[in-house]
């Protein structure tokens, strides 16, 4: 075979992919499990390239030079390890092969793990940006090991997106370090997207705002620090006319947001890491909430839905100050919530993930892509260690800056009872980080009075148990 890369898999995701592949001068073999997909592609963009299509997965294989570097796109999950296992009889030593679906980092381990001890490369890699990046330029994450990445890297790099002649693709790291990256972005774009739905709600139950004029002060945020795709595309929504009934479209739309996999995923990987990645966390919860309509219902009919809208306007352009700089510290707690998990993971699966790239290739292509990433750049290159991306000089003066404005808001929200889970944990995350001493102490005796758990002490070495049912005298455990 003649082509140089193929892709199984022609939804949406798949197609745009090869589409991308063949507009940067690929030779891209083409197949899908319902040949009608492979052939509307071909109907429909055939004369945009090179494309090889087959019916059969023989065919497609047999249309490949070796060694064969083959991109899976299909629904993550059972589909995937079907089409592995249809693909592998038929694969020579040294083939590639190529995971884009949204693959669980487990997942990826194990399939790559499996490959390996058939002589494949398997790659697992993440790739961002919707069916608008995949086609135009997407941001690409890919995982395994370095001799698949010498190959694949050169037409990976080529057809993701650009920022500053930077493409926005780097080698992660060995076998499941891409996709969970990829699953790190997903959970920091939930907390990006709570935190611009709690500043919405806000604005509009807070001060009595109409959806276009909350469009407006989104327009003028998106020319400060909080420039991105997110907030830019927050006006768009919020300024749309529904077309039937001339409303607003916000106020057509059911309230209630599903939650998919990967958000799920980055906080049970959290849990298990130890990091409190809070701001992702209250963002999934959030999304849990507004799905149990019944629940809500009752408990809106039992306390009333709260009337007290407009009461925050007494001072309305510095409460809308106040909640674009809330609305930014949360998102830098947000962001350094996700490096720390990258960090851990990275720690705990032996990648050596260098996070200053992540903030690099998330820059341009991805949904989270932001001016701010750059400062991120910026912290981890003046230092690769860096505890928390809150200490580093430009964020720690960003929230020291807009602290009091935080405070302000998450009170204030309080008060009105306009619920911001994602604000107000964020501002106790930071005030947590930064305390010296924090209550765990109790904690810490309570345990050794119910469960002799024991405790270390401040002033010396080892472990202690009191014994609380008795003397109360303390002993070295
Ligand atoms: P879908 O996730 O909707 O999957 C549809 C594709 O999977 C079709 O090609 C279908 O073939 C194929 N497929 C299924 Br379903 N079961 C199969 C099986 N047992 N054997 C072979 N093929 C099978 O497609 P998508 O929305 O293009 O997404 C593809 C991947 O990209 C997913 O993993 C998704 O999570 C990920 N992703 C999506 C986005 C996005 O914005 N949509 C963004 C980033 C990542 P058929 O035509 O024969 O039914």
């Amino acid at each position: 075979g003649t082509a140089q890369i193929g892709v199984t898999g022609l939804a949406v995701m798949g197609r745009n992919l090869a589409r991308n592949l063949a507009r940067h001068g690929f030779r891209v073999a083409l197949h899908n499990r319902t040949n009608a997909r492979t052939e509307s592609l071909m109907h429909e963009h055939g004369d945009e390239g090179d494309f090889v299509p087959s019916e059969s997965l023989t065919d497609f294989v047999a249309s490949l030079a070796k060694p064969r570097a083959i991109i899976i796109m299909v629904k993550a999950g059972s589909a995937t390890d079907a089409v592995i296992e249809e693909l592998v009889p038929l694969l020579d030593e040294g083939d590639i092969v190529i995971d884009c679906g949204n693959a669980h980092f487990a997942d990826t381990r194990r399939r790559e793990h499996d490959l390996a001890e058939r002589g494949l490369h398997f790659v697992g890699a993440g790739v961002s940006g919707g069916e608008e990046g995949a086609l135009n330029g997407p941001s690409i994450m890919p995982g395994g090991s370095d001799e698949a990445y010498q190959k694949l890297g050169p037409i990976f790099e080529s057809i993701a997106a650009d920022v500053d002649g930077t493409p926005c693709c780097v080698h992660v790291g060995p076998d499941g370090a891409g996709h969970f990256v990829k699953m790190v972005h997903n959970g920091i774009e939930y907390a990006d997207m709570q935190l611009i739905a709690e500043a919405y709600d806000l604005l509009r139950s807070g001060l009595d705002a109409t959806p276009a004029e909350i469009a407006d002060i989104f327009r003028d945020w998106n020319s400060g620090d909080l420039e991105s795709f997110l907030i830019e595309i927050t006006a768009d929504v919020l300024a749309h006319i529904d077309a039937e009934t001339g409303k607003p479209f916000l106020d057509v739309v059911r309230d209630q947001a599903e939650q998919k996999g990967t958000g799920r995923w980055t906080v049970q990987s959290a849990l298990d890491l130890g990091v409190p990645i809070t701001g992702i966390a209250e963002a999934t919860f959030a999304l849990s909430l507004s799905g149990h309509a019944d629940q809500r219902k009752a408990a809106a009919k039992t306390f009333g839905d709260d009337g007290k809208a407009g009461t925050l306007g007494s001072d309305r352009d510095q409460f809308i100050e106040d909640v674009r700089k809330a609305l930014y510290a949360s998102k830098v707690v947000a962001y350094a919530q996700g490096f720390d998990q990258i960090r851990a993971g990275s720690d705990e699966y032996g990648w050596n993930i260098d996070r200053g790239a992540m903030a690099t290739i998330w820059r341009g292509g991805c949904i989270i892509r932001a001016r701010f990433l750059n400062r991120i750049v910026e912290a981890y290159d003046a230092d690769p260690d860096l505890s928390s991306l809150l200490v580093a000089p430009y964020f720690a003066g960003a929230v020291s800056n807009g602290v009091n404005s935080w405070r302000r808001v998450v009170v204030a929200a309080a008060q009105a009872g306009i619920p911001t889970p994602a604000f107000s944990s964020s501002l106790a995350y930071f005030d947590g980080l930064r305390r010296t001493r924090l209550p765990a102490a109790l904690i810490q005796g309570l345990r050794d009075n119910f469960g002799a758990h024991t405790y270390q002490r401040v002033d010396k070495e080892g472990s202690f148990h009191t014994m609380w049912g008795a003397d109360k005298s303390e002993v070295p455990a």
